[in-house]
């Protein structure tokens, strides 16, 4: 039977130990010195911490095709990478402001803001390295599909455009199928990209990715609701944060409408959605059903 505590915490480890052999002066190496100050601050912004889902549905997905989890490590490590990114930056003043992530000083409050946007640019560019690796895949064409969904995810029609659509929001007048298109793009599509990922890994038909797509999209839209429901819920020291900016009161989400509880209900209708798209897959896909229902009672 599948266990998620025991696979979630072996990714996590496996992942710790992979970005931290990664991200050292030797392997980073280009036609010149690698500056010190930014791989520290390249392994302040992604050791120690983080739930690391993002590879874990990676390596969950795969698993549907029987590829072994040490084959989906290197995707999985570059997804983290660009994950890992985002949110260095967007704790930076210019976006989110804040000096607390995953209970410790956000990069560039332990440094300073150029060096945490260049450690997040660094982090980015460095996971399209990994990808381009032949240890990522054997086959060249696999690890171009892969570079190229990493960068559909997270780029201008995913994450980096619905965080400009999320600041255009800010202005008001957002429908709330604007709110829902600006999530999907900024937490969904990398979501999404981790589970195609792990798909494409493991050789899926385009029937299988077009199921598997249809689950990713459901679980992204359940996780964004999770941590919508998490804002007015949980504390700003549960949550890793210093004063829960997140938190404003002014933010329109689905809880603001519905209240918790209609937001709960609502979770769970999408996470059956997102078990409905797995149901032709078998118990080789319950490390997805398990993430998805995971999503609906995470405290963080
Ligand atoms: C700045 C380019 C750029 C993009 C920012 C992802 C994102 C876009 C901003 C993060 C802000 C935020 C709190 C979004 C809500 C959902 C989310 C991505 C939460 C953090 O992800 P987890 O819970 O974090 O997987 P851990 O710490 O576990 O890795």
């Amino acid at each position: 039977m599948y266990d998620f505590s025991a696979d979630s915490a072996d990714c996590a480890r496996a992942v710790e130990a992979g970005l931290s052999e990664y991200l050292t002066g030797a392997r980073l190496s280009g036609p010149g010195p690698v500056a010190e100050r930014l791989v520290a601050a390249m392994r302040h912004g992604s050791l120690e911490g983080g739930k690391r889902l993002r590879p874990l549905l990676v390596r969950q997905s795969a698993a549907i095709f029987s590829l072994p989890k040490d084959q989906t490590l290197r995707a999985g490590l570059a997804i983290e990478m660009v994950h890992c990114y985002s949110l260095i930056h967007d704790d930076l003043p210019a976006m989110d402001d804040d000096d607390l992530r995953r209970g410790r000083p956000t990069v560039h409050k332990a440094y300073d803001d150029a060096t945490a946007i260049l450690a997040g640019d660094a982090l980015l560019t460095q996971a399209f390295a990994v990808l381009a690796d032949p240890a990522c895949h054997p086959d060249a064409e696999t690890r171009i599909r892969l570079v190229g969904e990493l960068a559909a995810g997270s780029g201008t029609g995913g994450m980096v455009g619905g965080q400009m659509r999320d600041i255009e929001g800010e202005q008001g007048g957002f429908s709330e199928t604007d709110i829902a298109t600006m999530q999907a793009m900024k937490t969904g599509a990398l979501i999404r990209a981790a589970v195609r990922m792990g798909a494409i890994l493991g050789g899926a038909d385009a029937r299988a990715l077009s199921a598997l797509t249809a689950y990713a999209e459901a679980a992204g839209r359940a996780f964004q609701l999770a941590d919508d429901i998490l804002d007015v819920t949980a504390t700003p020291e549960a949550m890793g944060k210093a004063t829960g900016k997140d938190q404003d009161a002014g933010k329109q989400t689905v809880v603001s409408r519905l209240g918790v509880d209609g937001a709960r209900k609502m979770l769970d209708g999408i996470v059956n959605e997102a078990l409905l798209a797995l149901r032709t897959f078998g118990p080789k896909a319950d490390g997805l059903r398990a993430t998805a229902r995971y999503f609906a009672v995470r405290q963080k």
